[in-house]
This record gives C-alpha cells, structure tokens and sequence, in this order.
C-alpha cells in the first residue's frame, strides 16, 4: 500500500511514520510536509532512506495533485495545531486547515484516492466540569477558538465531499495526546523542559481545565484500525478515558522530576478557554475492535519525562523562542 501522509514531520505525522515503519513492511510511505516551525527535520533523519520526504503546501494543488496520483491512501495530519496561535494569528489556520483540506480533498476525488483525515475533539466545543456526558459521534458542533474552528470546517469539507462527490473517507476525532516528539509549545512538554531548564511551570487561569489525555501510539494505532475496518464516510471518536485536570498534570510532572508540586506560577487565563473535553469511545471499541494500550497516565507521562531528558537536543533549539513569545501574553497572576 503506498500512503501519503501530510503533516507527517509534525508530533502526531511522525509517530505514525514512525510507527507504520515499524510495524507495517507493506506499506510505502511518502511524507508531504511545508515545514512550518512546527515540524522538526531531526525527527524523521534516521529512518530517511525508509521514505520519501517532500517539502510542500497542502494548500498549493500543484505540489498535491501528483503526490496523491501515486497514493492508494492518503492520511491527513497536515494543520497548524495550537490554539494559542490561532488566536494570535487566525490567517494561517483558515489557510492550511480549511484551504489546504479542500485542495486535497479535490485532489482524492480526481484521482479517487482513498482519504483518512485527522480531526479533534474540540469541534465540539467544551463540557461543564460536573456535566456527567462525554463527547460521541452524534455530538452537535460547537468549536470555541480560532484553531478549533477550522478543524470543524475541515471536517464537513470532508464529509460534504463524500456526499456530494462520493469521495471515500473516513474521519477521526482524537482527544489531547501527549508522548514523544511533540512541540514545546504544548502543555505536557511545555512544563517538563520548564523544569529541565530551571524555569517554572505555568498554569493558564484556575488550572482546573480537564483534557481527556491519550498517548500518541493509542491514537496511531486507532487511526489504523480505522483505516483497516472502518466503514466509507464514517467518524470514529478516539479517546482512552484519561480524564486530568492541567493542576494535576502539572503537580504530577513536578513531582515526577524531584521538585516541590507548588513550584509552578499561575499566569492569565487563555481567551475562551475550554474548560473540559472528554470522549465516548464505545463505537470505535465495539464496532471496530480498538482498545488502548497505555491505560496508566502516570506510567506513560514518566516515560515521556524520560524522553524529554535523554532528547533535549531535539527541543532545545525552539525553547527559547517559545518562551519569549509566551512572555509577551502571559502575566502571573495570584493563586485563585
Ligand atoms: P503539529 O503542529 O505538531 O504538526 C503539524 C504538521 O503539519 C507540522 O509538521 C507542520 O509542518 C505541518 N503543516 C502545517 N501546515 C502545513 C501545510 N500547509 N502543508 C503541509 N504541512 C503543513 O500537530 P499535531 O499535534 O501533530 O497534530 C496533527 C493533527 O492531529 C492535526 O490535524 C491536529 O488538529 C490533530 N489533533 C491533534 C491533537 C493533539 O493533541 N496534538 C489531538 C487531536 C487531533
Ligand atoms: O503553558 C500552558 N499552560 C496551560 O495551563 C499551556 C501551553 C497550556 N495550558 C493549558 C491549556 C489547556 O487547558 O493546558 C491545556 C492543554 O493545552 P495545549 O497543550 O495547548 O492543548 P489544547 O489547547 O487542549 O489542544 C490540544 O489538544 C487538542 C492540541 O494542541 C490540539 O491540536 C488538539 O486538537
């Protein structure tokens, strides 16, 4: 099977380049990724002679159309991720998640290619911290943030395309994953290599946000039972019921290192945070056959510490950037 996987030198793309190497010697993958500050070229250097690596736009139907003609599947990881961004920024999100996902989205119906395309939880905007539900496939949309948004306006491109042009698809929402080879933008590795490098955690507004934690392998190998037994023109939920509000994660990854679990700040809120995602993953367990392998939060956070101390060549370069684009925003604020 060759595969074209978009976004794939980006934190989740990677993984599964990564992991399909590993565990499929059937498939040939070609990566198309625009290199954003986002992807990291070091993570894909050792398998490079195992692949082939594009530099290019989803958004540009010139650098798509011929990398799709040569696809039995293409999966589509491609997104300007990060919620802080977007509502710094909202321009580049409507760009490569709405624009991009439309060109290859024409792209598979001209060559009738088969599409797999990656989505999130937050399409459905947030639950109240003691409202019993959780997310499942029939959920209204209702995204919150510039970021979220544009993955719920991806996702009906898709699913317009498959009703209208009769596209094969199939669409998954993922709730928040953490593990290896993620920006340090994000929670999880924003905290640990604070710690790593002597600065403290910061924790957005009352820190009492829930994210429905899953680890980036258990969404991988989601997406691949996906791919392998899912129904044309279907969504599947992935989550793996790991429920943790940020306080926690943050006390955990503090305690983790060695450190007292109030050394962290309390800095201004995000605008429109959402306060708790959480998902229903019964249809994807019981039609589908799934179920994830990483059901600790502690185990899988600690191996991820680990991973983030032995890597820090990786994720040292863009720290410091990061930081003083955090430090332009962010003002401390007292304890709630
Ligand atoms: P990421 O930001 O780490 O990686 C995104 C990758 O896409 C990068 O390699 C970047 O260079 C590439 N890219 C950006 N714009 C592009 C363009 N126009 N053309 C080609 N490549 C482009 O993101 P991630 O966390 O790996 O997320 C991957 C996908 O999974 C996204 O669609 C995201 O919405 C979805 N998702 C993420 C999470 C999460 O917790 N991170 C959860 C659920 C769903
Ligand atoms: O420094 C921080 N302090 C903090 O309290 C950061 C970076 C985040 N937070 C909070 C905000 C959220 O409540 O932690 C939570 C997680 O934040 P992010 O890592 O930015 O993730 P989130 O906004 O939940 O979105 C993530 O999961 C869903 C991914 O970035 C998205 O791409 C995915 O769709």
């Amino acid at each position: 099977m060759r595969v074209l996987v978009t976004g794939g030198a980006g934190f989740i793309g990677s993984n599964f380049v990564l992991r399909t190497l590993a565990t499929r010697p059937d498939v040939e993958l070609t990566v198309l990724d625009k290199f954003t500050y986002a992807a990291n070229p070091r993570t894909l250097e050792p398998v490079a002679d195992r692949l082939r690596v594009v530099k290019g736009d989803i958004a540009d139907a010139d650098a798509v159309d011929p990398l799709v003609a040569g696809a039995d599947l293409v999966v589509n990881f491609a997104a300007e991720s990060h919620n802080d961004n977007s509502l710094r920024d909202p321009s580049v999100f409507v760009q490569t998640n709405v624009v991009g996902t439309s060109v290859l989205l024409e792209a598979v119906r001209r060559h009738d290619v088969k599409l797999h395309h990656i989505s999130t939880d937050e399409v459905y905007g947030d639950l109240d911290l003691d409202d019993p539900s959780k997310f499942t496939e029939s959920t209204p949309y209702n995204p919150s943030s510039p970021y979220s948004s544009t993955k719920a306006s991806s996702d009906l491109l898709v699913r317009a395309w498959v009703r209208s042009f009769g596209v094969r698809a199939t669409l998954s929402n993922c709730s928040n994953n953490y593990g290896p080879y993620q920006h340090v933008e994000k929670l999880i590795p924003r905290q640990i290599t604070n710690v790593l490098t002597g600065l403290r955690p910061k924790v957005y507004g009352d820190g009492r946000n829930v994210r429905d934690w899953i680890h980036v392998d258990d969404h991988n190998d989601a997406v691949w039972t996906i791919i392998d037994k899912g129904v044309d023109g279907e969504t599947y939920l992935i989550g793996a019921d790991g429920e943790v509000d940020n306080l926690t994660v943050v006390k955990t990854i503090l305690r983790l290192l060695g450190r007292p679990e109030d050394a962290f700040d309390f800095v201004t809120d995000r605008p429109g945070h959402d306060r708790r995602y959480a998902i229903d993953s019964t249809r994807l367990r019981t039609e589908l056959g799934w179920t994830p392998r990483y059901t600790d939060f502690e185990s899988g956070l600690s191996a991820t510490i680990d991973w983030y101390r032995d890597h820090s060549d990786w994720w040292a370069p863009s720290k410091d950037d990061v930081e003083a684009s955090y430090a332009k925003t962010q003002r401390p604020l007292s304890a709630p």
